[in-house]
């Protein structure tokens, strides 16, 4: 494995809760990751709850941050990290952001969750789509998707995990060499569709991992895998497949905790949303049990 590196991580705080970089900060600091996090808002707790209050940054604050940090000669970033983001002019910021550092990291790997919605609605503006289509994707270095904001991006509807790895191509085509389709529902299980373009010319090595769902409902997963990603893929550059098998192993881990620990409270999960257990599962996270095997196509 290869050394690690400085992160931008421009996403949610909760104060309660482990959504948005409460959900990525502290794993990615675990494998050994410096993180600096950019809260795109901080709320009392993620939105899922009956209730929430708090505050939302708008561009112009992110972009005072950044003159802030280039004040001091502080923007040398290995990698961009962003998550949910609620408002097209905040997306546009971010797309100057990436600008910004790659003036001074060329190098610099943005790893983008275009977060939209899943199982057919949107929880953002609708208008994000386009953006995301037009000018974030082609700007991304690894994009980590659901089966929705896949289908959002490509304007490809994805029934099967051929269609997954036909939307992982188009995407590819667009931009990013790295797209992990985090999860297709297929017959009750969830298939992660992985694919890595090594050359600009080379068709990309795709592989799928079947992971069985899990009977109840979470917030902050796919905020947890898209840090885990990051974290193991950097690790593995050449190896995409291998960082997702340590990055569901990981959370499935993680899930399992959750669920066994709100089990024996008696909690009931239709009032309330379970919170990851993300604390509890640090050893899990610095150092996952492969229990879930890529499969090459
Ligand atoms: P985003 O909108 O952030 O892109 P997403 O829809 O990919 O997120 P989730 O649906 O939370 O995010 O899924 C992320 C990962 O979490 C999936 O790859 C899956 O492995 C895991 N996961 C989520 N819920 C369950 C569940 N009930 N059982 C098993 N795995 C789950
Ligand atoms: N619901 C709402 C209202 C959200 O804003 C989000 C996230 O971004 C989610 C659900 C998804 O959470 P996750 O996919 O990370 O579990
Ligand atoms: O991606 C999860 C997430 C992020 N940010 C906020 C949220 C949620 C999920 O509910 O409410 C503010």
């Amino acid at each position: 494995p290869s050394e690690t590196g400085r992160v931008l991580s421009i996403q949610s705080h909760t104060v309660q809760g482990y959504v948005g970089n409460k959900a990525a900060v502290f794993p990615l600091q675990l494998l050994g990751y410096d993180v600096d996090p950019i809260n795109s808002v901080q709320f009392s707790n993620h939105t899922g709850y009956p209730s929430f209050k708090g505050q939302v940054l708008d561009g112009q604050q992110l972009w005072d941050l950044i003159e802030g940090l280039a004040g001091n000669d502080l923007l040398y970033y290995t990698h961009l990290l962003t998550g949910y983001i609620g408002s097209v002019s905040f997306l546009n910021t971010v797309l100057e952001v990436v600008n910004k550092l790659r003036s001074v990291n060329p190098g610099l790997v943005y790893v983008c969750d275009p977060v939209m919605g899943d199982e057919g609605t949107f929880y953002v503006p609708p208008e994000l789509a386009s953006v995301y289509r037009e000018k974030v994707v082609p700007v991304a270095s690894m994009l980590t998707p659901n089966q929705f904001e896949a289908e959002q991006l490509t304007g490809f509807r994805i029934v099967s995990e051929q269609d997954g790895r036909e939307a992982c191509n188009i995407l590819h085509a667009a931009g990013p060499a790295k797209v992990v389709i985090t999860s297709i529902n297929i017959d009750g299980d969830l298939i992660l569709i992985g694919s890595h373009r090594k050359g600009k010319d080379q068709c990309p090595e795709q592989f799928r991992i079947v992971i069985p769902k899990v009977a109840a409902y979470f917030t902050g997963t796919g905020d947890l895998m898209t840090a885990l990603l990051l974290g193991w893929s950097n690790k593995y550059p050449d190896n995409l497949d291998e960082a997702a098998e340590l990055a569901v192993s990981s959370l499935q881990a993680v899930i399992q905790r959750t669920k066994n620990d709100y089990g024996h409270a008696g909690f009931d999960s239709r009032t309330s949303s379970l919170e990851l257990r993300l604390i509890q599962s640090q050893e899990d996270i610095r150092n996952p049990k492969v229990n879930f095997k890529a499969q090459r196509y």
